[in-house]
């Protein structure tokens, strides 16, 4: 007879096939041994060390779905999935960093610019030699980001480029910026633009004090009059479906990486359990105590199973954006309940950062705003469900 494995209870390695298993226990192992010892220290001081990019990018972490002439490993994105579920296991902030790196920034880069555009960045960017970017949300357009002001403004031989940007990941530190703004040229279409650290005009200060996500740095990005090349436009998409092709790629990461989130908490949770002894016997030997662990275990558990579904369609024979929506808005909701539970079950101790639980439950709180709000993907989904927008 099967027996029952409180960490996999469906199996899902098992549906793995061996590349995926490999390079799931390479990103464990790596997130593990570099990621874990030092987050404690990046959350409470609220520092990213750029450092994290190039180990990531020598472990192979960035842009592993892109083909290798451009420094990526040609992986499925269910591998992609796996690796941020390892790294998000560790601290929300960096599986950010690696994921707007790989699908912000790499992916765009990749799908919709020129060959010369790919050979300048992709490989820098693989090698975590180079940090990107992904400038879509400004002071008054988060949600709805077709009301953004930013405009590029057709010059000889290039663009003039001025608008804000805000909570943008990486942008203090980055190389390379992936900028969406209303093209004057293209009938006030969005375009996307790479514009590069050290162009006049380009500022990025830093956000202090954010109390979530501190481990990874997030600023304001300023442009005044940032003049660009013609070769600095992304030729290949026009419209608001190029920064949403790329934020359909790195919602998917998020719906594993949160699971990731979840399953540290869900182990904590477990493990304090049976460690604390109050009532002469240990709190995992309470049923309130059980009925919380099998709550966890069995939205984890099909959180992981549906994320793994839609990385088998987007692998395979493709994928409804309204699915990514059903699956981040889910998993994220779902990882961010777990947390909170996980925090209550630890008592006192739960909001000491030394459990790891109550620095996984403010950094949710990050991950169910940014990407599409959680009512937000909840009116993408009922679009799609009604026929009508509510938006
Ligand atoms: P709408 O009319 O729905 O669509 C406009 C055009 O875009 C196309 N489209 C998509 N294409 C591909 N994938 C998708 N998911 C798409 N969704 C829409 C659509 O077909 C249309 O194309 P066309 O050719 O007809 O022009 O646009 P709307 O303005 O009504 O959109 C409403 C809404 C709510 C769906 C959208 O604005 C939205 O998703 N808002 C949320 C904004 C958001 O997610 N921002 C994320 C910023 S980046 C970030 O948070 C990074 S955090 C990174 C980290 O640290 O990990
Ligand atoms: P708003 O859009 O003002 O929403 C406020 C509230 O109103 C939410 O609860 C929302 O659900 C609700 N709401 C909005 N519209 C409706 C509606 N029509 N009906 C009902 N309710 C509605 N952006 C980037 O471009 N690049 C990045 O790298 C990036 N990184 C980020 C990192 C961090 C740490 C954070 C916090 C944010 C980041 N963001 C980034 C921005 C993020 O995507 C936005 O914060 C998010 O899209 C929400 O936009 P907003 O903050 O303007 O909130």
């Amino acid at each position: 007879m099967t027996r029952f494995d409180w960490e996999d209870a469906l199996m899902l390695d098992q549906a793995l096939d061996d590349d995926e298993r490999m390079i799931a226990q390479a990103a464990r192992a790596f997130a593990q041994d570099r990621l874990q010892p030092r987050v404690l220290e990046a959350y409470e001081n609220e520092q990213t060390d750029p450092e994290i990019f190039r180990e990531m990018g020598r472990q192979g972490l960035l842009g592993i779905t892109l083909p290798e002439q451009y420094g990526g490993a040609n992986a499925s994105y269910v591998s992609y999935g796996l690796v941020a579920r390892e790294i998000e296991r560790v601290d929300s902030g960096y599986r950010s960093m690696m994921s707007v790196q790989s699908s912000l920034v790499m992916f765009p880069i990749f799908e919709y610019g020129s060959e010369e555009q790919r050979m300048r960045y992709l490989p820098g960017l693989a090698s975590g030699e180079l940090i990107g970017c992904f400038g879509l949300t400004e002071p008054d357009a988060g949600s709805d980001p077709g009301g953004m002001r930013t405009r590029a403004e057709k010059i000889d031989g290039g663009y003039r480029i001025n608008g804000s940007k805000t909570w943008i990941s990486n942008a203090p530190i980055a190389d390379v910026f992936v900028i969406w703004a209303k093209s004057d040229a293209h009938g006030g279409a969005i375009r996307g633009f790479v514009l590069e650290k050290g162009m006049a005009g380009l500022s990025a200060p830093q956000i202090k004090g954010k109390l979530s996500l501190r481990a990874s740095i997030t600023g304001m990005i300023a442009m005044d009059d940032v003049i660009v090349p013609e070769s600095a436009l992304l030729p290949n998409v026009e419209g608001l479906k190029g920064p949403f092709g790329c934020l359909n790629r790195a919602r998917y990461g998020i719906s594993w990486g949160a699971m990731g989130a979840a399953e540290f908490c869900y182990a904590a949770a477990r493990q304090y359990g049976l460690d604390r002894i109050q009532f002469g016997r240990p709190l995992a030997a309470t049923q309130l105590f059980q009925k919380k662990l099998a709550d966890m275990a069995t939205d984890i558990t099909l959180g992981l199973h549906a994320a793994l579904r839609v990385g088998r369609l987007m692998d395979g024979e493709g994928f409804a954006p309204e699915m990514i929506s059903m699956i981040k808005r889910n998993n994220v909701g779902k990882a961010l309940d777990i947390a909170r539970m996980a925090r209550d079950m630890h008592g006192g101790n739960g909001i000491s950062s030394e459990y790891g639980v109550i620095r996984h439950m403010i950094n949710l709180e990050t991950v169910n705003t940014y990407e599409g709000t959680h009512d937000v993907h909840a009116l993408i989904l009922g679009r799609a469900i009604t026929g009508l927008a509510a938006f």
